[in-house]
């Protein structure tokens, strides 16, 4: 039988580059870092590192704001330090996904800044420059707002200083909406791809994929900007889509070794969002319904379900994310009462109880790892690192905040520097020598979660993911492939067998259940009740 390829099993470690590993010691990650990571990464057990963008940014919007797509942001490192890297990582068995960003680019990008230059430049076509409405043009062309807050689009001024038309950002107003009719754009970035993969990428990371085609007669919305609008979405999973992921796939099965596209792809529905994973388009996309689900058995279970039934008849393999860099961290959102926001944005200063997030976080985290298909990590995730609430307002970064006038958080309560070792902060994220403070502020109480603290303590979060993870490479039944569920299992419970002689029990009530009849128990996240029953709150993996 043909190999089973790599990606429709893979475990994911996402790497936000700022925050991972400070090599240089000027207080923010870098690829340096990362390289002396490797062992770490390795001994972790993934196959493959999604590195967020490394590119040279103003880093308006944490580096999705790029100024050039074909380098190396100098605090980060070099582009032949990144080719390098993703060498020296091949050799341990780990492979690199670059993070690609075609929505929009960065307004220091050579092309937007030709194009605010002058209102008669040809380079105006590659954005959605619109005059304004009102008398004088004073109001933006449409009602879409952005992303982060406000309106979408921001106006210009022309050279004789008066005020000039518009340009759509669906995201931050130096992150201007790429113009994907345009043929320009689509060579621009279907050299973008070759150009990463020539380098050693296994595969790239689409950024808003399903946001890139816009209805040129930008038509006002109807409603919250989310909302089904009547004759199709102006900007949301557009048909013409398809055809842009059909040529990519085409450059990425050119190579030898295949190069693999992951979408990001926030879509409800999962008839629409199964589209873009057909053979012919992308290979896998983030599954957002399960990372924004409550920790609720009936509800997980149904999130699981439609997940699995949405993937079979395109034949890809299902993902399963707990967390990102743009949502709430995983130990703080299991700890609150609404279990169910993934969005840093939408609840802060909820209260918490961490020891209930956490013992949570540890049973999904062998939830997710048993589950057919692919499983992404978020960096500390493995620390079981909480979301930092308590930066300071004017140390806070993310235009999310920045832009919403206090309104926001943002989300750089979940991007704060990893804790590698010591007891106070930097906790070793710089050099021993280094006097730099790490670019957002760390916790106080990160000792006991620093990666050196947990190293050997066979009841810590890290251990338990390095457990797992190597179970999981050592389980022919798990990774790609299907589930069955147990017919008698207590419905508190999730209970599935892979294949059969393997078992996943998460129990999700607040009463101990009974295991059903099983062999060994191969791993559990917390300790076993009294009598072998399994504990609120807590998964086991049993050899059947
Ligand atoms: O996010 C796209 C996206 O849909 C987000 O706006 C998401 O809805 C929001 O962050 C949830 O709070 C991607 C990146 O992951 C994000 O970090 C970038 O800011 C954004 O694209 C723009 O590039």
């Amino acid at each position: 039988a043909p190999e089973t390829p790599w990606w429709r099993s893979a475990v994911i470690y996402q790497v936000y580059p700022r925050s991972f590993a400070d090599g240089d010691g000027d207080g923010t990650g870098d690829l340096a870092g990362v390289r002396q990571k490797l062992p770490y990464l390795a001994e972790l057990g993934v196959d493959a590192l999604w590195f967020n963008p490394w590119y040279p940014s103003p880093m308006a919007d944490g580096g999705y704001d790029v100024a050039d797509y074909r380098g190396v942001a100098p605090e980060f490192g070099t582009l032949a330090g990144a080719e390098k890297l993703m060498a020296d990582a091949l050799e341990l068995g780990i492979r690199t996904i670059v993070d690609i960003v075609p929505n929009h680019v960065s307004s220091e990008h050579p092309w937007f800044r030709a194009a605010a230059a002058d209102p008669a430049a040809p380079e105006r076509e590659l954005f959605w420059f619109r005059p304004g409405r009102g008398p004088d043009g004073e109001l933006p062309p449409n009602n879409w707002t952005s992303e982060f807050h406000g309106p979408a689009w921001t106006r210009t001024t022309d050279p004789d200083g008066t005020p000039g038309d518009w340009y759509l950002n669906l995201f931050d107003s130096r992150q201007p909406d790429l113009n994907w009719a345009h043929p320009a754009v689509r060579a621009e970035h279907e050299d973008v791809l070759r150009f990463w993969f020539d380098r050693g990428a296994s595969g790239v990371r689409i950024d808003s994929a399903a946001l890139l085609e816009k209805d040129p007669a930008l038509p006002d919305l109807v409603g919250p900007a989310g909302a089904p609008q009547e004759g199709g979405h102006p900007y949301i999973d557009r048909d013409g889509l398809h055809a842009i992921y059909r040529s990519w796939r085409r450059i990425a099965d050119s190579y030898p070794d295949p190069r693999v596209l992951i979408g990001e792809i926030w879509l409800p529905d999962h008839e629409r969002f199964a589209r873009y994973l057909r053979s012919d388009e992308i290979h896998t996309a983030f599954n957002f319904g399960f990372l924004t689900c409550p920790w609720d058995a009936d509800r997980l279970r149904d999130s699981i379900e439609e997940t699995l039934a949405a993937h079979a008849p395109v034949s890809a393999p299902a993902t399963w994310v707990l967390a990102n860099h743009d949502v709430t961290r995983t130990v703080t959102r299991y700890g609150r009462e609404d279990t169910s926001f993934g969005f840093a944005a939408k609840a802060r200063g909820v209260p918490t109880d961490l020891e209930l997030g956490t013992r949570r976080a540890r049973a999904a985290a062998l939830l997710t790892l048993a589950l057919p298909g692919a499983v992404y990590i978020y960096q500390g995730e493995e620390l079981g690192l909480p979301e930092v609430e308590d930066i300071p307002a004017d140390q806070l970064q993310d235009p999310m905040a920045l832009r919403s006038g206090g309104v926001s958080p943002g989300r750089d309560g979940c991007r704060v520097p990893l804790p590698w070792s010591g007891d106070a902060p930097p906790y070793g994220f710089g050099p021993a020598e280094s006097a730099a403070r790490p670019w957002l502020p760390q916790p106080d109480d990160w000792a006991p979660r620093t990666a050196a603290a947990q190293d050997g303590d066979p009841d810590s979060m890290l251990e338990l993911y390095r457990t797992a993870i190597r179970l999981r490479r050592a389980e022919p039944a798990l990774g790609d492939g299907t589930l069955a569920w147990l017919p008698d299992a207590a419905p508190q419970t999730l209970a599935f067998r892979r294949g059969d002689r393997f078992a996943c029990v998460v129990n999700l009530g607040p009463t101990p259940v009974a295991l059903p009849r099983h062999d060994a128990v191969l791993v559990a996240s917390g300790p076993m009740a009294a009598g072998g029953e399994l504990p609120a709150d807590t998964a086991a993996w049993l050899r059947m």
